[in-house]
Order: structure tokens, then sequence, then C-alpha cells
């Protein structure tokens, strides 16, 4: 059976729903949530969800070993710029909350999921093509708290054998469930702006690049990277994974070619600005194509496409 933590946030409620379809009757998916009033409605209609703190460790065991739980995604999270104004909480959700998930999939031989982010790379990491392997000294204690996962994952499945894989997930667009406190929230944003006739205010520089993915693509690259063959696996924490690389200018551009009158205007918010200036323009992504046949299927303009058909004001 599989465990979501954080099934209520901007990737968790699309992948709870997509693991319930894909596992059909051969598992249940138990939703966690913090808040039970935060739980979408057809969440709580195709399945159980269950109370979960990240911070309570005896809990989840508890958790763990009632509903006999083989694999969790462990999706709790502060986001970049949300962390960057209570630092102390980021780290505790985020470090704490995963020592606790590798403890208890360590006793239980759970494996787990925890995504990585462009936000684990720094100014000084090559910008272009950022490799799969190298310098990550991140600036906001998003990108520190996902440095630290990575490296505290890869040490569970090399000293203890715990199954731990992830993926770094670039900015994710989606228009289920809106993302709450990214830097990449703008490219969800626009949308909402451009379907309701108005100027897009927008908080990133016209040419500041950054990779994105549509979220139907990050949850097949969740579901994919834990079914592929562990023998193959040379990374495990964790793969860079992106679908394509844009500007908020190209993006503008590419909503025009629907909505001919769209409007956009630029008001920098200098905390984000500089979080994104600090991340890859393009992430190299050989080794997840290479170790587990990783593809994107969904680039710029199918994107823009689906988010104007689908988005509800
Ligand atoms: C953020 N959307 O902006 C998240 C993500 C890659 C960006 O980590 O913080």
């Amino acid at each position: 059976n599989v465990l979501i933590i954080g099934s209520t946030g901007q990737i968790g409620t699309e992948l709870t729903a997509a693991l319930r379809e894909h596992l059909g009757k051969s598992g249940t998916v138990y939703a966690g949530y913090t808040k039970r009033r935060s739980v979408p409605e057809y969440l709580q209609k195709t399945g159980p969800s269950v109370e979960i703190d990240i911070l309570d460790r005896d809990a989840l065991e508890k958790i763990v070993e009632t509903y006999q739980i083989d694999t969790i995604y462990n999706l709790a999270a502060v986001l970049s710029a949300t962390a960057e104004k209570d630092p102390v909480n980021a780290w505790h959700v985020g470090i704490d909350g995963l020592l606790n998930v590798l403890e208890v999939a360590r006793k239980y031989n759970c494996a787990v999921f925890t995504p990585s982010s462009i936000g684990a790379f720094g100014p000084s990491s090559p910008k272009v093509n950022t490799p799969q392997d190298c310098v990550m000294r991140p600036t906001t204690i998003y990108g520190v708290s996902k440095v630290t996962g990575e490296l505290l994952s890869d040490y569970y499945f090399k000293r203890f054998g715990v199954d731990t894989r992830s993926v770094r997930f670039p900015g994710l667009i989606s228009y289920t469930t809106p993302p709450g406190g990214g830097t990449t929230d703008y490219a969800v944003d626009i949308f909402y702006s451009a379907v309701e006739g108005e100027k897009f205010v927008c908080p990133i520089g016209p040419d500041t690049k950054m990779d994105f993915m549509y979220m139907p693509d990050a949850i097949r690259a969740a579901i994919e990277i834990m079914e592929a063959d562990s023998a193959k696996l040379v990374h495990r924490n964790s793969f860079n994974v992106t679908a394509m690389s844009f500007t908020p200018k190209e993006i503008a551009e590419a909503i025009r070619r629907h909505i001919p009158d769209f409007q956009i205007e630029y008001q920098i918010d200098p905390l984000r600005q500089g979080i994104a200036e600090s991340w890859p323009d393009f992430m190299d992504q050989s080794c997840a194509e290479t170790e587990w046949g990783w593809e994107p299927r969904y680039l710029l303009d199918a994107m823009v496409e689906d988010m104007l058909k689908n988005v509800v004001p």
C-alpha cells in the first residue's frame, strides 16, 4: 500500500488521484493530510485519508504498520519563497520530517520518494545544461534542505539499504491545485490572468530563464522512477528531469498565440527574482533518460494549449 504525505498540495492532489488510478485493486493509496478540511472532495470519494504530522515519528510508524505501507511518497515541503520567511520551520518540515520518514522506512522496509528541485542548485552551479553531478551550493533554505534531503536519502540507501529515489523537479505547472509560495508560481498565475482577460503583473524579470514541467509529466516521472529497475539505477537522489525552459516573455508570447491581446507587465519581486537567478536555466537530464527511460511529453505549446483549455478562474 502507498502513503502520500502532503496529498493536498500542488503535486500531492494529482499524484494521489493518478496513483489510485494506476494501482487499481493492486494496492490502497492513503491520502495523508494535516488539515482534514483541505482534503479535496474527489480524494475523499476515491479512497481513504489519514491525518499525519510528519514531525510525529511514533504516529507515522503506527500508520505505516497499521495500513501495511510499502511505499511512502514524502511531498511535505515549504516552497522556496515562503521558506525564506521562516527558515527554521522549513528545515523542520524538510529535514526533521524526512529523517522520520527514513527511520520508519528503514524499520518497515518501505521505498521512499522525496522530490528534490532545481532549487537544490545554486549560483555556482553551471547554468546551462546543468549536469546531474556538479557543485551544489544553494543560497535559499529551501535549496539547502533539498540538497541535504538528497544526501540523507542517498545515505539511507547506502548505509541501510532503504530504497530511496528522487527527481529534481523544475517549476511545475498545473490547473487543479495552485502551488503555494514558490518562485515559479508566476507560470501558473499567468494563466488565471489570461483567461480572465486581465493584464498579468509578473514578479519575475522578462528574460529570466527557468526549467518547467507540466503536471501530467511530473506525476508520470514520480511513478516511473519508483517502478524503474533498481539494477539499472546509477543515481538515486536525485535525477534531473525537465521538459521545457522559458522566460516570462516567452510564455507570454505562447499565450498570445491563443489570446492575441494578452498583456503582461513586470513588477520585479526582489526576493523571488534573486532566487530565480540563482537557479539553472536548463538542466541536463541524460542520466534520467539512460537509467530509467525518462521522456517528457508536454512541451511549451502543448502545455499552454491544455492550460488555457482547463484553467477555471
Ligand atoms: C518553488 N515550485 O518555486 C517550487 C519549486 C522548482 C521550484 O521548488 O519553490
